[in-house]
C-alpha cells in the first residue's frame, strides 16, 4: 500500500518545477531549417519547442529530423536546409503538461519522454519539466523516505 509520504509526493504541484519559458531554447513556426539547425547546434540540446507567434506550442523539432529532411539518395543535400520550414518536419505528437497538473503526471510521462511541455490555460507555453528535474526530486524524495 501507498504510504501518505509517498502519495503527498505524487500530488506535488509541478509549478515550483518548471525551466521557465524565456530560459527554453525555441524556434518559431516559419522559422527554417537552416536557423533551426544553429539553434540546436549552438544551446546543444538534442530536441526543443516550436512556438507560433503568440506563444503557443505547436510541436517539437531534433536535429533528426532536419537531417532525415535533406537526406538524398547518397548524400546530405545542405542547400535545402534555406527552403525547408520548421512546420513541415516537426513532431506535432507532444508530451504537454498543464501548469496545475500533480508530479505523478509528469513521473508518468517522463519515461517516454526526456522533457514534457509545460502550457497554461490558455495553451500559452510556460516552460518544460526535464528528466534531470523529475530524477532529483524522485532521489531526494527516496533519500528522505529512508532516513
Ligand atoms: P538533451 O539535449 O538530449 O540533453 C540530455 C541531457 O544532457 C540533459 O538532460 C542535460 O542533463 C544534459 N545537457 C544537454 N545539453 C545541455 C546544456 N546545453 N547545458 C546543460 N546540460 C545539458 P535534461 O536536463 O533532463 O534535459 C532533457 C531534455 O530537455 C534535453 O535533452 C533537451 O531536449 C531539453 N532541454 C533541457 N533544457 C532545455 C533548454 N533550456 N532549452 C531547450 N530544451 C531544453
Amino acid at each position: 500500500m501507498i504510504s501518505m509520504t509517498s502519495r503527498d509526493f505524487l500530488e506535488m504541484p509541478i509549478a515550483d518545477l518548471i525551466i521557465s519559458s524565456e530560459k527554453v531554447a525555441h524556434v518559431q513556426l516559419g522559422n527554417n531549417a537552416e536557423h533551426a539547425l544553429l539553434v540546436l547546434t549552438k544551446t546543444g540540446y538534442s530536441s526543443i519547442p516550436v512556438l507560433d507567434a503568440g506563444y503557443r506550442l505547436q510541436g517539437l523539432l531534433s536535429m533528426r529530423m532536419i537531417t532525415e529532411s535533406i537526406l538524398g539518395l547518397d548524400h546530405i543535400e545542405y542547400e535545402k536546409l534555406d527552403n525547408i520550414k520548421v512546420n513541415d518536419i516537426m513532431e506535432t505528437k507532444v508530451a504537454t503538461l498543464n501548469i496545475n497538473d500533480k508530479f505523478q503526471k509528469a513521473l508518468d510521462l517522463v519515461i517516454n519522454h526526456a522533457f514534457l511541455c509545460v502550457v497554461d490555460d490558455e495553451e500559452r507555453f510556460v516552460g518544460i519539466m526535464t528528466r534531470r528535474v523529475i530524477l532529483k526530486q524522485l532521489k531526494k524524495h527516496i533519500y528522505q523516505f529512508n532516513a
